[in-house]
């Protein structure tokens, strides 16, 4: 019988904030977000661990934003706007030394609701014709999984060229998410595409899209889109009722459940609207870029570890709350002493519960492996048995076979080294054969057993 049984005042506050939730999303949504209840079976009372994952929730609060360049803000020294619909309206002021006239980045990201809106306001592109470009990079310094739509929203018009990027490496390397364009064939040498034109099979593909960027001015589009959902729909159908389906594909295909995850986005404004295909050179304070919103919705990744994930004022950053004796900040690796087997995701499948694949204490697992014929951890020609221990070869000994045999009576002569086994093992093509290989310390069998738990555990 399965009597589940809450234990954590964590867990209590996560159901009823759960509960809410459910009313909002469809049921698929809620799942996986108790990673463990006690239950009771034939052997007493145990624990019952699941895959669960935090909930999504805004992430633009615990980014920072930087622009490059760094001085790319207006208002220093002030200056003063027209409309780009007319260019004798010029009341649009910009002074960063005053609080109501000043446009900082931190205006993106603020409670929108008031009237009028607040937003961060570029310089003018008064260094016509060099391109007026500025990249905004968000970064959590955690890995998250985006769960809606990115959205931007400009005050003025929306660029004619712009890019959106993102990184899973904290910034070091960076790739495209969607191109956008008034003409993607002349921006970018890209044809048009929507992402309606997107199927299974290509929903990885990186498009340009030009439903963002009109020509000419549409007072009331202001938004840029990154579409998560109408790529999870491809799965999930057109409501996300088959969240299953999504699961069961995130869960086998690596390259999709990373597409939706990254560390950092970079939004790269690489020409702001003009409203005409010419620009007026007389005029320049009507071209610039002004973002009064944008949305990241999304969760931490914990790799269906955690279903907390808490910011830490004092790092500055988010990290997951690790379930199934895992740690890290994504609950990447199993805690000390829990090498029992090696670390693995957790899994959506089966639904509704997914598989925890907790890590487990190591002297309930099997016994560590000693040798390795994959990393060539016997040396002199010796062969790993059963990951166990080393067959050695002629005249060889030790737990790698690194000492030879007469080294114990004295200096070996009867197994001189030429044309025996060699002290080195054989170098069969692949990076790992190139690694450094534990050789014999003066201390014997300790020392070296040490490095092969050393090297099995990974501690
Ligand atoms: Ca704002």
């Amino acid at each position: 019988m399965r009597c589940p049984e809450i234990l954590t005042l964590q867990a209590v506050c996560v159901c009823v904030s759960v509960s809410v939730a459910m009313q909002q999303y469809p049921a698929a949504w809620s799942h996986y977000d108790v990673c463990k209840s006690r239950i009771y079976t034939e052997e007493g009372l145990t624990w019952d661990y699941m895959a669960c994952q935090p909930e999504a929730t805004v992430m633009t609060k615990y980014l920072t934003v930087s622009l490059d360049p760094p001085n790319i803000t207006c208002g220093d020294p002030p200056e003063t706007y027209c409309t780009l619909e007319n260019p004798y309206m010029c009341n649009n002021e910009c002074d960063a030394s005053t609080d109501e006239l000043a446009h900082p980045p931190e205006l993106m990201f603020d409670f929108e609701g008031r009237n009028p809106t607040t937003f961060w306001q570029s310089s003018s592109w008064n260094t016509f014709p060099k391109p007026l470009e500025v990249n905004i990079t968000l970064s959590w310094n955690k890995t998250i999984e985006l769960t809606d739509d990115i959205i931007l929203t400009f005050e003025s018009g929306r660029p004619e060229q712009m890019l959106l990027e993102k990184s899973l490496d904290y910034g070091k390397t960076w790739t495209p998410y969607q191109f956008y364009a008034t003409d993607c064939l002349d921006a970018f040498t890209m044809e048009p595409k929507t992402v309606n034109e997107l199927t299974q099979r290509t929903l990885l593909d990186i498009i340009c899209t030009e439903d963002y960027s009109r020509g000419y001015v549409w007072k009331y589009d202001k938004t840029v889109r990154f579409e998560i959902k109408d790529r999870f729909a491809l799965f999930a159908g057109p409501r996300l009722h088959n969240m299953a389906s999504l699961y069961g594909q995130l869960d086998t295909t690596r390259n999709l459940r990373d597409f939706f995850t990254v560390t950092d986005l970079r939004i790269r404004l690489l020409k702001p609207a003009t409203g005409a295909t010419m620009v007026d050179e007389n005029n320049l304070s009507r071209y610039f870029y002004a973002i009064s919103d944008i949305k990241v919705q999304g969760r931490c990744k914990c790799n269906l570890h955690s279903n907390s994930c808490v910011f830490d004022k004092d790092k500055g950053k988010l990290g997951c709350e690790c379930e199934h004796n895992t740690t890290g900040p994504d609950c990447g690796r199993c805690k000390r002493h829990y090498h029992g087997r090696p670390w693995s995701v957790g899994s959506y499948l089966p639904i509704p519960r997914g598989t925890a694949n907790i890590c487990i204490h190591r002297s309930h697992g099997p016994v560590p492996h000693v040798c390795d014929n994959a990393m060539l951890l016997c040396q002199n020609g010796g062969t790993c048995h059963n990951h166990q221990r080393c067959h050695c070869a002629p005249g060889f000994k030790g737990v790698l076979c690194e000492r030879t045999r007469c080294q114990v009576h004295g200096p070996c002569e009867e197994y001189p080294t030429a044309g025996q086994p060699s002290l080195h093992p054989p170098s069969p093509p692949g990076p790992s054969r190139s690694a450094p290989l534990p050789t014999a310390p003066p201390g014997g069998d300790m020392v070296l057993l040490r490095i092969v738990v050393f090297i099995t555990t990974g501690q």
